[in-house]
């Protein structure tokens, strides 16, 4: 077992966060629409999460917002002229178009790629899928910058390998970490990867959602877990119950989370409870640990409360005691099901015995809690120190990142605001100023 350390990446929220109804299976989305959102705040209530996490000592790193529009996209759909006309024209012809070429979903970094640490891969490097995200408009072309971000950061081939993107079609549609979840002794050990897949392309025997759309693939998963060098007695797939899917659990993220030997989840989030909870425990055995399963039962948090609370897309942080801090979003406190639960749970003795509530409210508006917000990377000391320094969270970042949204960030932003060429011209001043202070320079070229 080597000396490892879990960093929580998070995805610093960029200038032109807004509520555009994109997501549709998202129910905070698509009920959201339209209303108007503020970046500044998004920005900094994401900053103090990153913050407060670093300062308690858990390992805290970021992820760069991606230029936006993507002007590349205004022109592959025929919008043409100079920026500041494809802006114009695309506000008049197609507001969602533009609306798709603004989006600041890259703030959730679950879902930008799905990772495993070197002591589940074949060759001992940490390895990245960059997921494709094919589902949404708005989310398919994240990829491109996400992967380019994650090579600038990890950069180092002794001990990290970043795989391009699956495929861009349904049947590889891959949303990232958001559905899979290691399990494990210790961070540093060997480990057990759960994926969760909605829905097959290939085998009619498994069926899917009805109403909404899942958007990840077994076909996906499979892929990302052979692209890994994964053993495959370490592999777990368990499909993601549909009828959660129709309810608007639009990823396994809404509906359970892991960490270390727990696992946190709703007794409706597999297809066969039993049989999926008994495939993690079995794997787990063979690597000589333990399952520890919390189940919440419906009675207790029904499957509404989960979505409206996102109970479930929470942090689960291994503190030093090996016990677990389950960090939850402030709306979890206002629904009373949900904070009854929570009471009883870091009451009784179990292995969550701390509750840290966050205000995440922007981001929350989008269907984005505490969970998606960050991507998971375990990284041993020595590949720690072969990352990229320049996204390591430190109280220095924090105050010139704080400074640095301050200065840029606008504190509304409605859909017609995205008409508006100076938004573009403030947005790229900001980042050329962002890639200095992260010391990233070639983050935004094209
Ligand atoms: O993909 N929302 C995101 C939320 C992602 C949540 N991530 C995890 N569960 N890991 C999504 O649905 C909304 C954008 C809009 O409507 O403007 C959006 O993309």
């Amino acid at each position: 077992m080597n000396n490892a350390r879990e960093f929580n990446f998070d995805g610093l929220v960029g200038p032109t966060h807004n509520y555009a109804g994109l997501s549709f299976g998202n129910v905070a989305s698509s009920s959201n629409i339209k209303s108007a959102s503020n970046p500044k705040e998004a920005a900094l209530q994401g900053l103090a999460k990153m913050h407060a996490l670093s300062q308690r000592g858990f390992g805290q790193a970021l992820l760069p917002p991606q230029d936006r529009p993507n002007f590349r996209l205004l022109r592959q759909l025929g919008f043409t002229g100079t920026d500041a006309q494809m802006i114009e024209k695309a506000a008049r012809a197609s507001p969602v178009i533009l609306a798709c070429a603004y989006s600041a979903s890259p703030m959730w970094t679950a879902n930008a790629a799905t990772v495993s640490p070197s002591a589940d891969t074949a060759d001992g490097r940490t390895h990245f899928t960059v997921a494709n995200l094919n589902n949404k408009l708005h989310r398919s072309f994240e990829h491109t910058q996400t992967e380019r971000a994650l090579r600038a950061i990890f950069h180092d081939e002794q001990h990290f390998a970043v795989h391009q993107a699956l495929p861009p079609t349904p049947a590889f549609g891959d949303e990232g970490a958001a559905n899979h979840t290691r399990l494990c002794a210790q961070h540093g050990a060997a480990g057990v990867e759960l994926f969760v897949y909605g829905r097959s392309e290939f085998d009619p025997a498994i069926s899917g959602p009805k109403r909404f759309p899942a958007r990840q693939t077994i076909e996906a998963s499979q892929a990302v877990a052979r692209l890994h060098g994964l053993n495959e007695s370490g592999v777990v797939f368990v499909q993601q119950n549909p009828d959660t899917i129709d309810q608007g659990v639009f990823h396994n993220d809404v509906i359970a989370v892991g960490s270390g030997n727990v696992l946190f989840y709703h007794e409706e989030a597999f297809v066969d409870e039993k049989a999926s909870i008994e495939k993690c425990r079995i794997a787990m055995q063979q690597i000589g640990a333990e399952l520890n399963p919390v189940r919440v039962e419906s009675k207790w948090v029904s499957v509404a409360d989960a979505v409206s609370s996102y109970l479930f897309n929470s942090q689960l942080l291994m503190k030093s005691d090996g016990k677990m801090a389950l960090l939850v979003p402030q709306e979890c406190s206002e629904n009373p099901a949900v904070a009854s639960y929570l009471k009883n749970l870091v009451s009784d003795n179990g292995a969550i015995d701390e509750l840290l509530s966050f205000e995440l409210r922007q981001s929350m508006r989008n269907g984005g809690g505490p969970a998606c917000l960050r991507l998971r990377v375990v990284l041993t000391e020595r590949q720690a120190s072969a990352m990229h320094q320049g996204v390591v969270f430190t109280d220095a970042l924090y105050s010139r990142l704080t400074a640095w949204v301050e200065r840029h960030y606008r504190d509304t932003l409605l859909p017609e605001d995205l008409a508006d060429p100076a938004l573009a011209i403030e947005v790229q001043t900001a980042l050329t100023e962002l890639s200095g202070i992260l010391n990233l320079p070639n983050l935004y070229e094209h």
